[in-house]
């Protein structure tokens, strides 16, 4: 069989096991690079990539425990505390991200759970930013099934709901829900149609099985989310993974590459962390098959690489955004 044929024969599975996974990590990195190359150009231009911008709409003071995030109310952090944004400011980004080329805007919020009270608010929000054309996402926390279906009534397209890590090393970094909770959220926005944002963060101090893991999570769900997140993390001073080691470039890459062969429809996204990577790592990443970047100089808290920064990248590498 030919090295083509045999990767349009694993399109679309949803029963991968950890050592084929395993295997695909471990081949060399030019047999890896190559073979998600050829599983980016059967379903996509390979020179053009998706950006879409993030807003923080309610900030910190969130009850949660995520090991990594710097809007834990049970860490001392830099993050400045921001209760929920008025119509108006959302507006106003959202067209700002317009004219800066994003096709897609993303509300965040640090919450465990939306209230219905704060939900009406937030509809009204995703109601604005598609009136300015723009393509809606949002995140946040867990949903009820009824929130769900009034968020689908609203036209909201994406949800991001993060599985974060495998279920194996999940409890190293969150104790405040479990991983069925997250499961059961995304359950709930795939079956009322709206568009899964769903991936995880490298570098928390897991192993290369529990990258394995997380592949394995993100890849047998069926079908596939439609986005993929592949975040490194941000060490933010005073989370508890502040200290993290620097995580392996090359590594990074893989993973990307691993990604793109397992979910070979969905957009895989170079997420949180493109601040700490050179140009040269987020080329080898685009051509490992990343194709959707966040775009604009702020993720919710943490720096990004500005808008200029991008189309000097994005020029040089002849690179469209859509
Ligand atoms: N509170 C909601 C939740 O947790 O689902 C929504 C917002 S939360 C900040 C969204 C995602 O951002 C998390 O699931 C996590 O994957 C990512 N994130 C948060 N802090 C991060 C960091 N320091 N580095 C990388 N990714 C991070
Ligand atoms: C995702 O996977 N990454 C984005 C988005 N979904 C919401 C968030 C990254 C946050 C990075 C830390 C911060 O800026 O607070
Ligand atoms: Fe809260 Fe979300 Fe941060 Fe966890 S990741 S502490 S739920 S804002």
């Amino acid at each position: 069989m030919t090295q083509l044929a045999e990767s349009n024969q694993q399109m679309m599975r949803h029963d991968w096991s950890d050592q084929e996974i395993e295997a695909l990590f471990t081949q060399p990195f030019s047999d890896l690079i190559f073979a998600a190359q050829n599983v980016h150009r059967q379903h996509f231009d390979p020179n053009e990539v998706q950006v879409s911008t993030l807003l923080s709409i309610k900030t910190g003071k969130c009850s949660e425990d995520c090991a990594y995030c710097p809007q834990s109310v049970r860490y001392d952090t830099p993050v400045e505390d921001e209760s929920l944004l008025e119509l108006t400011a959302v507006v106003d980004a959202a067209r700002q991200a317009k004219q800066n080329g994003a096709s897609r805007f993303c509300m965040g919020a640090a919450w465990r759970r939306p209230k219905d009270k704060d939900l009406d608010k937030v509809i009204d929000m995703v109601i604005a930013v598609k009136e300015e054309g723009l393509e809606s996402c949002l995140t946040l926390g867990m949903l009820t099934e009824a929130q769900t279906q009034r968020l689908k009534q609203a036209g909201l397209d994406y949800y991001n709901h993060n599985l974060d890590s495998s279920p194996e090393y999940y409890n190293e970094i969150i104790t405040t829900r479990t991983y069925d909770d997250r499961l059961e959220t995304l359950a709930h926005v795939r079956n009322a149609g709206i568009n899964v944002c769903c991936g995880g963060i490298l570098g928390m101090g897991e192993s290369r099985k529990d990258r394995v893991g997380l592949m394995r999570e993100l890849a047998n769900q069926s079908p596939h989310p439609e986005s993929v997140p592949v975040n490194m993390l941000v060490r933010v001073e005073g989370t508890p993974l502040e200290a993290a080691e620097d995580f392996e470039p090359i590594e990074f890459v893989r993973s990307i590459a691993v990604a793109r062969i397992l979910m070979p429809k969905s957009h895989v996204r170079l997420s949180a962390g493109r601040e700490e990577m050179s140009d040269e790592m987020q080329a080898l990443c685009f051509l490992a098959g990343a194709n959707s970047i966040f775009y604009g100089e702020k993720l919710l808290t943490t720096p990004n690489p500005g808008p200029n920064h991008d189309k000097v990248l994005f020029d040089n590498l002849g690179i469209k955004s859509v």
